[in-house]
């Protein structure tokens, strides 16, 4: 028997297999036997060295068109048996294609992140880049490098979750209490002109309630130049409030004090739910806080060796939840992060 009758005798064995195949499982045993690495059509292609030169060819010939006959009936038999499995099982019941498709979930993002993301394209319009930061801070950064050394009164404004140290350093470490953090660490690695926004998470401790949380959002903003003066910070600030609420909206701004700001303000627009009468949400003052802002403390731009007698600068920071809730009418912070799909699908 020579070479090229055993490659036929093995297509029509292998076909003859094939056909009395009549479960999809077992498709890929056959496929081992015949076209796998050890399977018999292989061992004669492997088998080809040891041949004389003129068979070589003609059995290598034949034995790969064998090949694609035998690859082209696998692939034929899997269909014709995938299609009668699927007639058995809708013939038996198990599948009902005339029910009605389920309509995938469709995720979406959440109310503060759309928020976060308004409020920041409002100022990259204004010319503000958008930077990032850590979210657990070196006291350094919270608080001393801006203007609120160890033991002043104003750290009880920002009581805080402390963070053991890693075990080489000393330094107090903490979740970071506002945004504010950012202003050092971006004017330490750049020169002015500084034109930056930074969205973030921030945290409290503090008790919770209809508008306060004890983690929640800030968008920070900082722009450091020469003459930069009290008009283009009140400015910039009544353009953001036009582009987020329209120009219907009344703004107050009001003196604030915050170490790392001098002159400081608190920004507040009227109670989206009394129309400025005065109700629980806005603890009948008429008036919701948004941000408190100011122009940065020379004592601050002296940390980060700007020089205040060149360069001024203006700070801010919002809370995009408040904002959220004026937007859209919310009328307790809390619902933000409780998780509860019937509040977050409205959005
Ligand atoms: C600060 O955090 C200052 N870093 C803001 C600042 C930056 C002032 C730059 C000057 C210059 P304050 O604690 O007021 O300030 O918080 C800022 C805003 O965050 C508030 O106006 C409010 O919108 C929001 N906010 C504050 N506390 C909470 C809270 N517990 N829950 C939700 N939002 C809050």
């Amino acid at each position: 028997m020579t070479q090229d009758t055993s490659v036929d005798e093995i297509q029509s064995q292998a076909l003859g297999a094939l056909g009395a195949i009549d479960d999809i499982r077992k498709l890929d045993e056959w496929r081992v036997a015949y076209l796998g690495r050890s399977g018999r059509l292989t061992s004669v292609l492997r088998g080809l060295g040891a041949l004389p030169p003129e068979a070589r060819r003609e059995v290598g010939q034949r034995a790969n068109m064998v090949k694609s006959v035998l690859e082209k009936a696998l692939e034929e038999k899997e269909e014709v048996l995938r299609q009668a499995e699927l007639q058995r099982s809708i013939e038996g019941g198990k599948l009902d294609i005339t029910l009605p498709g389920r309509r995938p979930n469709r995720g979406r993002l959440h109310p503060t992140t759309q928020v976060v993301r308004e409020i920041c394209d409002a100022f990259v319009a204004m010319g503000f880049q958008i930077v990032e930061g850590p979210e657990v801070e070196w006291d350094y950064y919270n608080f001393e490098a801006l203007n609120i050394p160890k033991d002043h009164p104003a750290r009880d404004m920002w009581d805080t979750i402390w963070i053991d140290p890693p075990s080489e350093s000393e330094k107090p470490m903490l979740l970071r209490t506002h945004t504010s953090p950012m202003q050092i660490r971006v004017m330490e690695k750049t020169q002015p002109p500084v034109r930056v926004v930074v969205p973030g998470k921030v945290y409290r401790y503090e008790a919770t309630d209809a508008t306060h949380e004890s983690q929640f959002y800030q968008v920070e903003g900082l722009a450091v130049d020469t003459n930069i003066t009290f008009a283009e910070l009140k400015g910039t600030l009544y353009e953001f409030a036009r582009r987020i609420f329209g120009t219907e909206r009344k703004v107050r701004f009001r003196c604030d004090y915050f170490p790392f700001v001098e002159p400081g303000v608190e920004m507040a627009i009227d109670c989206f739910a009394c129309g400025g009468r005065g109700c629980r949400i806005c603890s009948n003052s008429g008036w919701i806080e948004i941000m408190g802002a100011g122009m940065v403390h020379p004592e601050v731009l002296r940390h980060v060796n700007y020089d205040p007698e060149i360069y001024t600068g203006f700070a801010f920071g919002l809370g995009p939840e408040r904002i959220a809730m004026l937007k859209y009418g919310i009328d307790d912070i809390r619902l933000f992060y409780s998780n509860d799909l019937r509040f977050l699908y409205q959005f």
